[in-house]
């Protein structure tokens, strides 16, 4: 970790008039992925080893943070947030919610380019940091979350199993897409006689698709189950702790 001092560990303000938008541009010439890392965590990994880089704004961080919350890995795995808001350099650690722990990187783009000299795929959180390889493992949101939830048994109980064998396939199965009035509405029949979208227990389902239930805002009223299930799932503390409804589209919209 570098010995600055902790302001100077901070990116500066965004500022698009200086750093442009993000952007991300594939040459056709390129065929690597632009999501370059899905790597797995090893088989019996060590408390301490992996870093959570991940957004409260960000519905595919939410379901990294939660099923890391319901696998009890809060003092096995580390996590921190980058800002919420970006110009051309990409995600940055700036004041809001401190600097960057592992590394003291300024810019999460600093922790790709770790990775792989002159990254120029997507600089995207989730990421999952490896400290013994000082590297990323993966910045696949869905192996993440799965990694999370199955991988760390020796060293944490978990509170929930959100990912148990026998109902992977179904949890697979179950459509997450939240994007139209159709979905929801199926979406709200499915749940008008049950309280959890599989096997009648919470899993990965409920945290897929609850992370854009979330972020409906008060569009979700007009689907009763659906507004019922959110708001339940919300008063559990995995859901709740890692939610900040100001950083959504609806900033002053809640479950509560
Ligand atoms: N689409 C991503 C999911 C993660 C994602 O889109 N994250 C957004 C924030 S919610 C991000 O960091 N975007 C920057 C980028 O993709 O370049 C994936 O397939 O892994």
């Amino acid at each position: 970790m570098s010995k600055l001092p902790r302001s100077s560990r901070l990116a500066s303000p965004v500022d698009t008039a200086v750093h442009g938008e993000y952007r991300i541009t594939q040459r056709p010439d390129d065929p690597r992925p632009l999501y370059r890392f899905a790597d797995q965590v090893g088989p019996d990994p060590e408390p301490g080893r992996y870093h959570l880089y991940a957004g409260w704004f960000c519905p595919w961080s939410q379901r990294v943070t939660i099923a890391h919350a319901l696998a009890g890995l809060q003092d096995v795995v580390t996590v921190s947030f980058v800002d919420n808001r970006r110009d051309g350099r990409g995600w940055a650690f700036r004041e809001r919610y401190g600097p960057d722990p592992v590394n003291g990187f300024t810019l999460l783009r600093h922790a790709y380019e770790a990775t792989e000299e002159g990254f120029d795929g997507h600089v995207s959180v989730p990421a999952l940091w490896d400290r013994h390889l000082a590297r990323v493992v993966s910045n696949d949101f869905k192996g993440i979350g799965i990694d999370l939830a199955t991988r760390f048994r020796k060293v944490a109980t978990p509170v929930v199993d959100t990912y148990p064998e026998h109902l992977r396939a179904e949890i697979e199965d179950t459509d997450v897409r939240v994007d139209s009035g159709a979905r929801l509405a199926a979406l709200d029949e499915r749940l008008a006689d049950r309280e959890y979208l599989v096997g009648g227990v919470l899993t990965e389902a409920d945290i897929r698709v609850w992370v854009h239930l979330a972020r409906l805002g008060p569009r979700i009223t007009e689907y009763p189950n659906l507004y019922r299930y959110a708001r339940d799932l919300y008063r559990i503390p995995a859901f709740r702790d890692t939610t900040d409804f100001t950083t959504y589209p609806t900033p002053d919209w809640s479950l509560a």
